[in-house]
């Protein structure tokens, strides 16, 4: 009696170790994530990179300016000015988009321009005698996602910040806020991120890149199904080649048996889905 036991529980113990090989998350990159802050009427703030406390090697500067002299209540006329960038002289940088913000998903690589002074996101003027605010930058009242960079021990750490700007509607007078949402650095170096990544190894499927394969991501996929251009990861775009195909809920379809055992009514889901996504392949 007691050897079966005995072999029973060294079994137990094998199967544990089985399960920890196989089910144990990648272990190259993680993501650290922090929570965001936020900047409105007039000020400066900085993101701490590093987490070190410190901002002479890695923080990044943001701050909002009133640039004409703010004359209320003679009028109320007033300008304001966003800025991103790195006021510490460190080696910290941002990557903006031109013309657009970049969109979850947007793959943060060596590809991008990375500014090495402090950028103009938006600018926000307003004419106390209208009441009319004009708004101009490629940020102004925008959501989105920036990259950056940060140079911690001679090496190289991609990652994104998630912002929104926007006006905010006085009292006494309409003035632009900006919140950093979240943001993300890859702790391993010279490792590319995709904005709004949360894990450190994303997998095939994790659409929404929180680390789990389940049914939301599948609801992405099939949200942007038939997409030819423009799509990226957060769309459901696996394969990279900008369209959303059964080439990439294939992929969708492939890691649900590896990563993890959905619920059986989850499972008929995925079949239904599957039969109706072939029936759109055409
Ligand atoms: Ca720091
Ligand atoms: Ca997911
Ligand atoms: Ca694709």
């Amino acid at each position: 009696m007691l050897r079966i036991r005995s072999v029973a529980r060294s079994l137990g113990v094998l199967w544990a170790a089985i399960a920890l090989c196989v089910f144990a998350a990648p272990a190259s990159g993680a993501m650290y994530v922090h929570a965001g802050t936020s900047l409105g009427f007039m000020g400066t703030t900085h993101l701490d990179l590093a987490g070190d406390t410190t901002s002479v090697r890695d923080d990044l500067g943001l701050n909002i300016t009133c640039y004409t002299t703010l004359n209320y209540p003679s009028d109320g006329s007033c300008g304001y000015c966003v800025y991103i960038g790195r006021p510490y002289g460190n080696q910290s940088t941002v990557a903006v988009a031109a013309s657009s913000v970049y969109p979850m998903g947007q793959p943060i690589d060596a590809g991008l321009s990375y500014a090495t002074s402090e950028i103009s996101m938006a600018a926000h003027n307003y004419n106390g005698t209208t009441g009319a605010m004009s708004n101009s930058g490629v940020w102004a009242n925008q959501a989105g996602y920036i990259g950056l960079t940060c140079v911690l021990d001679g090496q190289t750490h991609y990652g994104w910040a998630q912002i929104k700007e926007e006006v905010i509607e006085g009292p006494p007078l309409p003035y632009p806020r900006l919140t950093i949402v979240q943001w993300g650095l890859q702790l391993a170096p010279d490792t590319p991120v995709l904005a709004g990544q949360l894990v450190g190894t994303l997998r095939d499927g994790d659409a929404d890149m929180n680390g789990i394969v389940n049914f939301k991501d599948y609801i992405i996929v099939e949200r942007y199904f038939g997409r030819t251009s423009g799509m990226n990861w957060a769309n459901g775009d696996f394969n990279g080649d900008g369209a959303v195909t059964f080439k990439d809920y294939v992929r969708l379809e492939g890691i649900f048996g590896q990563s993890s055992v959905p619920e059986p009514a989850t499972l008929s889901l995925l079949a239904l889905a599957g039969l109706a996504m072939a029936k759109r392949r055409k």
